[in-house]
């Protein structure tokens, strides 16, 4: 283990909550501790233990809180290293000065993502276990929560870790070939061995980023678009989704002048709800850029919930979005089903193709649940349950997974051009590397910084 100064911090969110935790990790957090507190001698104290008592100021002799101090000894810690945790009153002010008594005491204040970066350092969770507990703290959802959870645990450490090992044993078996030429068959095989895993092992990291491509709708959000002609409901849907009235809702046309976004979450399925301006022909300018944005929005969506007012016939701009969201995840609403119907149901299903149509009513709040059931299918219909997210990968896993498909593609075509195998040999070394640096096996000091410093203060 490396030795390393005390570092503290307050590791709950700030703000009004119950209670607050200044935590501290290193060598002296026992000793800084045990001065500022009054109660029973820490040092004598078993580890794993939590004890009653006030943090006094050695100064001035003023009594700051009444605390629960939780004493933990390494190795057995998050960082591995001796942990105090203060608990004392929530409030920013508690908090705050007896974090300035542990700084006054010797401990230095954390960097953000230094206690998990200690762990990391210590040998107790892997990067992508690191990463992981930056996911956790950005999770939006249960289902987010959930695939954080897993990576946590190490699902992606742990398939990775074995696909290197396989790869290590084709590797083991090509050093043999190329230290013993002499034998033409031996190269023969390793040709062969090695076309065979790099083609494998491609499929492997081509299904984790199809996983992960999932994963990414689910921390992100999925993009959802509300499209349709002016006063068709958009903004009313927006605020039944959310349960307030996020966006302004008139009888005008044209209400709604830009995009307005809100994150919900339908039947455990986080959605970036994005209300547009009702697409039509204007000359008025403000107006025009809405529009614009609209149908700009439409292009980058995940999913389009296009809206028509069934008290109206199709018109030419119904029609145009209904052409722009083909190929596009949709669900069409038929909206104001409470008033009188007009719209010819034959002449949408000419244009609407295979997409689910649901008639609502924003006013009676008609046909919500049906969209919602709607929703959590498009997106969890078969493959997509929630315990097979498995895979979270942020970019920089993405990015690496990315990389080492690019070098096992070298590989293969490589071996079909029968270059010689020390030469192709490379390549697969390199997406072998490239894999280990997901996991941290193989990774260096400034990327680590990096990535550590993306974490919130007192993780
Ligand atoms: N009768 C009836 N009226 C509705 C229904 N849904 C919305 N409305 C009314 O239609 C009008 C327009 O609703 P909005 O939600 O503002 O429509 P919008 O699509 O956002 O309109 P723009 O922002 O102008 O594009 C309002 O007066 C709503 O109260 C419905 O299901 N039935
Ligand atoms: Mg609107």
């Amino acid at each position: 283990m490396y030795e390393r100064d005390t570092i503290a911090a307050i590791s709950t969110a700030l703000g009004e909550g119950a209670i607050g935790i200044v935590r501290m990790s290193g060598g002296d957090a026992l000793v800084m501790a045990n001065q500022l507190f009054k109660g029973v001698n820490l040092l004598t104290q078993p580890s794993h233990t939590i004890h009653y008592g006030h943090i006094v100021d050695p100064e001035s002799k003023q009594i700051i809180d009444e605390v629960m101090v939780t004493l933990l000894r390494a190795p057995k810690t998050y960082t591995r290293e001796d942990v105090v945790e203060i608990n004392c009153h929530g409030g920013i002010m508690a908090v705050q000065a007896i974090l300035d008594l542990c700084l006054q005491m010797g401990a230095r204040l954390a960097e953000p993502g230094e206690f998990t970066k200690r762990a990391f350092l210590n040998g107790r969770i892997d990067l992508s276990q690191a990463e992981a507990v930056m996911d956790l703290i950005e999770a939006k959802t249960n289902k987010a929560m959930q695939a954080s959870m897993n990576q946590l645990q190490g699902s992606l450490s742990k398939k990775i870790r074995s696909l290197r090992q396989t790869m290590l044993n084709t590797l083991a078996q090509i050093e043999v070939t190329i230290d013993y030429p002499e034998y033409d068959d031996v190269e023969e095989m390793s040709l062969q061995q090695l076309k065979t895993t790099a083609q494998a092992i491609s499929q492997e990291v081509q299904h984790i980023l199809k996983q992960a491509q999932s994963g990414r709708l689910f921390r992100e959000g999925i993009n959802t678009v509300i499209v349709g002609r002016p006063n068709v409901g958009k903004s009313s849907l927006l605020n039944r989704l959310t349960g307030w009235d996020k966006a302004i809702v008139t009888d005008i046309e044209g209400t709604t002048r830009d995009t307005i976004e809100e994150m919900v979450n339908v039947r455990g399925v986080p959605l970036k709800l994005i209300d547009t301006a009702g697409i039509r022909q204007t000359e008025e300018v403000v107006e025009k850029i809405g529009v614009e944005r609209s149908r700009k929005a439409l292009e980058e969506a995940d999913l389009v919930i296009l809206i028509l007012n069934q008290a109206e016939d199709l018109q030419e701009v119904d029609l145009e979005l209904l052409k722009a969201s083909q190929g596009k995840k949709r669900i069409i609403l038929l909206n104001k089903q409470d008033l009188p119907s007009q719209l010819d149901r034959n002449a949408l299903a000419e244009s609407s193709g295979t997409a689910t149509i649901i008639e609502t009513s924003m006013l009676e709040e008609a046909g919500l649940d049906a969209l919602e059931d709607e929703i959590s299918n498009l997106f969890f219909k078969g493959q997509l349950q929630s315990t097979d997210i498995n895979y979270l990968l942020n970019s920089r896993h993405t990015q690496l997974l990315k990389q080492a498909l690019a070098a096992l593609d070298e590989v293969q075509s490589a071996v079909a051009m029968e270059l010689p195998v020390d030469l192709i040999q490379i390549d697969y070394t390199r997406a072998w590397d490239l894999l280990g640096e997901i996991t941290g096996d193989s990774v260096q000091d400034e990327l680590l910084n990096e990535l550590f410093s993306q974490f919130c203060l007192g993780k």
